[in-house]
C-alpha cells in the first residue's frame, strides 16, 4: 500500500517535472496564443468554473434571469469616461436592399452612429458625416432617455424584444460620388417573435473554456477578465417599412438582425481586430459568426449561431475561419471559404464580399472598420449578407490603406 502510493507519487512529480519542461508554443504572429502544456488541466478548470458560475441560469432560465425590460432600454451611463451603451442593426433582402444602422451612446453627450442603405434604384447611401462617426446626441433624447437619437436618426424601443422604431430624416451622401445630396426619409420598424441570444451565457461554455484556456493564466489577466465585462445581446427578425429618397417612395421588407451592448467600459484600444458575418439564406436560415481578438482577454475567439427557420437556435461548436488566416496584414479579403458545426452538422460556406465602405470609430482614430455586403453560399443554399471587418488602428501592427472602398 505504502510502496503504490510512493511509487504513484513518484510518477506523478516525473510528469510534471516533464511537461513542465516542454516548451510552450510561440504566439502565432505576436497575438495568437495556442494551447499550452498546461491546456489539457486549464481547460477542464476554466470549463468547471464556467458551468458553476451559470447553474442558476441553467436552472431559472432566461427569464428568471434576465429582465427583458431593464435590457431592453437606454442604459445609464456609468461614471467611466469609456462607459458605453450600444445598438446596431442590420437588414439585408435577397434582391440586394440593405440597411446598416448603429448608435454607440458614449460620454458628454456624444454617439458614434451611422446608417447605410444600399438599394438597387438609389446606390449607396451614407450618412453625411461618414466616415467620421462622431454625432452630437439629441438634447430631447438625452432629456426623455427614451432613445438613441443623434442628427436626424431615432432608435426607439417600443416593446421589449418584440419591435424597435426606426426613423431618418436628412440628407445622405451617395457613396463614389461624395458630393452629391439626397433627401432621405426611413421609416421603419423592427419586429420579432424570434429567440434573443445574450453573449454572457449562450455562448458554449466549451468555446469559452478553449478561448480562456489557452491564454497565459496571471493575476493581471484575470483582473482584466474581470473589468472587461460587458453585456451583449442579439436577436433575429424583420425590417419594414418604407423608404423615400428624393421624393421617391420603395417600401422596405427585409430579413434583419439587432444587438444591444453596455457595460462600464468600452476601450476600442484593447481590441486587436474581429471579423464578423451575418447570413440570410433564402431557405430562411440565418448565421451569426464572430471571431474576435482582444489579446487582454482572449486573442481569439469564436462565437456564432445557426437560426432555423422555425426559431431553433443551434450554437457553432466549432469553427474553422482563423483570424490570421485572412487579412491579418490589414487588407480585407475579397472572398473566404470555411467550415464550422452546429448540432454536429457540418456547414460549408462560401462567401463573396460585393462592395464594402470603410469607417472609423472611437475619436475616429482608434478604428477602422469595414462593412462589407456579400453574396453566400451554405450548403449549396444561396443567400446575402453583411460582413464587418473592424481593425484596431492603434498599434500601427495593420497598413489600412490597401484597401480601397
Ligand atoms: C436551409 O439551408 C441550410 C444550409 O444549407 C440548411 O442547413 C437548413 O437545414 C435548410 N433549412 C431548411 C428548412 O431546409
Ligand atoms: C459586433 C461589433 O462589436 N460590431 C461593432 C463594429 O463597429 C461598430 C462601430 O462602427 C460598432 O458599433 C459595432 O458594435
Amino acid at each position: 500500500m505504502y510502496m503504490d502510493l510512493l511509487a504513484a507519487a513518484l510518477v506523478l512529480f516525473l510528469s510534471i517535472l516533464l511537461i513542465n519542461n516542454r516548451k510552450d508554443r510561440k504566439k502565432l504572429f505576436g497575438v495568437y496564443s495556442q494551447p499550452g502544456k498546461w491546456y489539457f488541466i486549464k481547460y477542464p478548470v476554466m470549463l468547471g468554473l464556467l458551468v458553476f458560475r451559470r447553474l442558476q441560469y441553467y436552472i431559472y432560465g432566461k427569464e428568471g434571469f434576465f429582465d427583458e425590460k431593464q435590457l431592453e432600454r437606454r442604459r445609464p451611463l456609468s461614471n467611466h469616461p469609456l462607459a458605453f451603451d450600444a445598438i446596431f442593426f442590420h437588414a439585408v433582402s435577397q434582391d440586394d436592399v440593405y440597411v446598416v444602422a448603429g448608435a454607440e451612446r458614449r460620454q458628454a453627450g456624444i454617439i458614434n452612429g451611422l446608417i447605410y442603405i444600399k438599394h438597387p434604384e438609389f446606390g449607396l447611401l451614407k450618412t453625411p458625416k461618414l466616415p467620421d462617426t462622431k454625432l452630437n446626441e439629441d438634447p430631447e433624447a438625452i432629456m426623455s432617455g427614451k432613445e438613441w437619437a443623434a442628427e436626424g436618426f431615432k432608435f426607439t424601443p417600443v416593446e421589449p424584444m418584440k419591435r424597435w422604431d426606426l426613423s431618418y430624416s436628412g440628407k445622405m451622401r451617395i457613396h463614389g460620388n461624395d458630393d452629391k445630396l439626397v433627401q432621405v426619409d426611413m421609416q421603419a420598424k423592427f419586429v420579432s417573435d424570434l429567440p434573443w441570444f445574450i453573449y454572457e451565457t449562450d455562448i458554449p461554455a466549451k468555446m469559452l473554456a478553449h478561448s480562456f484556456a489557452i491564454e497565459p493564466w496571471t493575476n493581471e489577466y484575470f483582473q482584466t477578465l474581470k473589468e472587461a465585462h460587458q453585456s451583449h445581446y442579439e436577436q433575429q427578425g424583420f425590417l419594414e417599412g418604407t423608404l423615400k429618397v428624393d421624393g421617391k417612395e420603395v417600401p422596405l421588407k427585409l430579413d434583419a438582425f439587432r444587438d444591444h451592448s453596455f457595460g462600464e467600459k468600452r476601450d476600442w484600444s484593447l481590441m486587436h481586430r474581429y471579423i464578423f458575418h451575418m447570413f440570410y439564406l433564402k431557405n430562411q436560415t440565418r448565421i451569426v459568426l464572430g471571431v474576435i481578438s482582444q489579446p487582454c482577454s482572449s486573442s481569439h475567439m469564436q462565437m456564432g449561431y445557426v437560426v432555423h427557420a422555425n426559431g431553433k437556435i443551434d450554437t457553432i461548436d466549432t469553427c474553422d475561419l482563423f483570424l490570421w488566416q485572412h487579412g491579418e496584414g490589414g487588407r480585407p479579403s475579397d472572398d473566404l471559404c470555411f467550415t464550422f458545426v452546429a448540432a454536429d452538422h457540418i456547414y460549408e460556406c462560401k462567401v463573396k464580399y460585393d462592395s464594402t465602405v470603410a469607417h472609423f470609430v472611437g475619436e475616429n482614430t482608434l478604428v477602422k472598420m469595414y462593412e462589407r455586403f456579400l453574396t453566400c453560399e451554405v450548403n449549396g443554399i444561396k443567400g446575402k449578407g453583411i460582413s464587418e471587418w473592424n481593425y484596431s488602428n492603434t498599434n500601427g501592427k495593420f497598413n489600412l490603406n490597401q484597401y480601397h472602398c
